[in-house]
């Protein structure tokens, strides 16, 4: 039987601060602008909050270098907004969860600033160094192949000490050396800091980063044009793992914290089933990487890929599965920062659809078993930039890096003009860009001055002022969605998911089953119509509970219209 519990029941909003709601006109969104829209955020119906790192950080990675785990970054505001916003919260029945951001830390934390000054710093084996290695031509070399995320090689050389210092991001983000005792306490301290502040529980940044192979061995080579390789194999998922991931389990079960794990490059679910094992006491779900890393190219997230429904069907039935049958649990999601907007990225954006097509999204996703995370912008059904941006409008390291370094290598107009165009399909910048609150200014009421990032052109036609008191909007159609899932939570929440229809290549439809309850999940992905024949072991008694046209019913041959879908009751 699968356990119950109140996570497993919540809906999760996440909020990216740089963007939301800028109170004090710097162009940078805060706390106190958060503090403004709780009402809009309880409204949505949902019933916790993730906020994305709002601590003290040079921000070369938007918050994920933190250069101390204690204090707030001042341009979001200071401890109290934060001790402001958790009691807003908690007095409207939402819980609080913060962004915990420990495979790494700033290189201008005390600890890392300690551990370069000197090999005899205390704080020297709290990050990972290695000797150079030496080409045949006596040339210096990283002690490894491994590559960044964000471009070049891993390891940064230190001359002061010949030594190299590990960073899958950026220079500026250091790896912690977990295997180090201390590491690890200092990161239960920080956790107990913020969970006696009140604070409910934690997202993971790379949570599965932290256990290494410690032999740092070369990887293969898997892209022979690349000077650098991928060496997740052998820093995702390592040998301790688990026994760290207890150990910060016992601490939130103390305080009954929520807790949900990202875990980049994991595809093999039972390799993480062993995670949220409803009785390890290790993480209660894990972000999983295999819907969002559609269409990404052979070469990486910028080079063309193309994705199929299929494809999308198997990812889905593999995880909902495996999670029934092992009593784990699933972190459902479209978009997050890293994510450009799902609309434009599986569905069309285009304007005579872009709304049935949001809605659909949230149908697909919003009926499925696990936890539910809903984008800051995603309720408003928000779309990925115009076309007609160019590269100096996009903000984010992971985007500017790579068109940089593919200039500075040579890359041809025609192979950097390539690149932007997978940078319009699939940028972090996408997710980045102020929410849109009305047309009170050319700021779309995000902000008083011009924005660290401008607003999205639509802002006009596409903001929260004219979606929250409209039945028809997208902002009235999630709500519908948390809404039914707690009317109907046994069988939307705790129900079995298996695909109907499975090897059709338009609709995604999909049954839940609790006891005698039952309902039909059914999401066309065509932006044309598309006849569907219900099948005929589905064709029972019952009612629509919700559709993003105006569908009263369904018999055996129905036209689904361009994105359509619906959710169907049986009685
Ligand atoms: O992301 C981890 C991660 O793997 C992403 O960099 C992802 O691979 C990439 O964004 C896909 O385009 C986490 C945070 O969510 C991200 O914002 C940080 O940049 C990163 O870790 C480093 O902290
Ligand atoms: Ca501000």
């Amino acid at each position: 039987p699968v356990h119950r519990a109140w996570w497993k029941e919540s809906n999760v909003y996440q909020i990216y601060p740089a963007s939301f709601k800028d109170s004090n006109g710097d162009g940078i969104g805060d706390i106190p602008g958060i503090i403004s829209e709780l009402d809009y955020i309880a409204g949505l119906g949902v019933d916790i909050v993730w906020l994305c790192p709002c601590y003290k950080s040079p921000q070369v990675d938007m918050g994920y270098d933190i250069s101390d785990y204690k204090d707030i970054y001042e341009k979001y505001g200071t401890l109290n907004d934060i001790d402001e916003l958790i009691a807003g919260l908690h007095k409207r029945g939402l819980k609080f969860v913060m962004d915990l951001v420990v495979n790494h830390t700033s290189d201008q934390h005390e600890w890392f600033k300690s551990a370069i000054s000197s090999k005899e710093s205390p704080y020297r084996d709290w990050y990972i160094w290695k000797k150079p290695n030496y080409g045949a031509d006596g040339s210096r070399q990283p002690p490894n192949n491994w590559k960044s995320y964000f471009g070049g090689s891993a390891w940064e050389y230190d001359a002061n000490s010949d030594e190299y210092y590990l960073h899958l991001f950026a220079t500026e983000q250091p790896d912690l050396n977990w295997e180090n005792p201390k590491v690890r306490d200092a990161v239960h301290d920080i956790m107990r800091f913020w969970l006696d502040k009140g604070v409910d529980g934690f997202r993971m940044d790379v949570i599965n980063f932290i256990s290494k192979d410690l032999a740092l061995p070369d990887a293969p080579i898997t892209n022979p044009n690349e000077e650098y390789q991928s060496g997740a194999m052998f820093y995702a998922c390592g040998p301790r793992l688990h026994e760290f991931l207890q150990v910060m389990g016992k601490i939130l079960k103390e305080y009954d914290a929520f807790s949900v794990g990202e875990m980049p490059e994991v595809y093999d679910p039972l390799e993480m089933i062993n995670t949220v094992g409803f009785e390890r006491n290790e993480l209660n779900m894990i972000f999983q990487f295999e819907i969002v890393n559609l269409g990404h190219g052979p070469t990486g997230k910028f080079s063309p890929g193309t994705w199929h429904l299929t494809q999308l069907k198997k990812i889905v039935n593999k995880w909902q599965a495996f999670m029934q049958t092992n009593d784990g649990w699933n972190a459902l999601y479209l978009e997050n920062h890293d994510q450009a907007r799902s609309v434009s990225r599986f569905a069309s954006d285009a304007p005579n659809v872009r709304k049935v097509a949001a809605k659909m999204l949230a149908t697909f996703l919003g009926f499925q078993s696990g936890t539910i995370f809903v984008y800051e912008g995603q309720e408003l059904g928000l779309v990925n930039v115009p076309k007609s941006w160019g590269v100096d409008k996009y903000r984010d390291i992971e985007s500017l890096n790579y068109y940089n370094e593919q200039a500075a290598a040579g890359a041809s107009k025609e192979a950097l003009d390539s690149i932007l165009c997978e940078m319009q399909k699939k940028a972090r910048d996408h997710a980045r860009y102020p929410v849109p609150w009305d047309d009170s200014n050319e700021y779309a009421g995000f902000s008083s001055v011009t924005p660290w990032m401008d607003v999205n052109e639509d802002y006009k036609e596409w903001n929260a002022k004219s979606q929250i008191n409209d039945a028809t909007s997208v902002y009235s159609f999630w709500r519908s969605v948390f809404d039914l899932r707690r009317e109907f939570k046994d069988v939307f929440v705790y129900g079995t998911f298996t695909l109907v229809d499975a090897f059709n290549e338009s609709v995604f439809a999909y049954k839940r089953v609790y006891e005698s309850s039952e309902a039909l999940i059914v999401t066309s992905f065509k932006d044309t119509e598309v006849t569907w024949t219900v099948p005929k072991d589905n064709v029972k008694p019952g009612k629509i509970l919700l559709t993003n046209y105006d569908r009263t019913g369904i018999d055996g041959e129905i036209v689904l219209k361009p994105f359509e879908a619906f959710v169907f009751l049986v009685e």
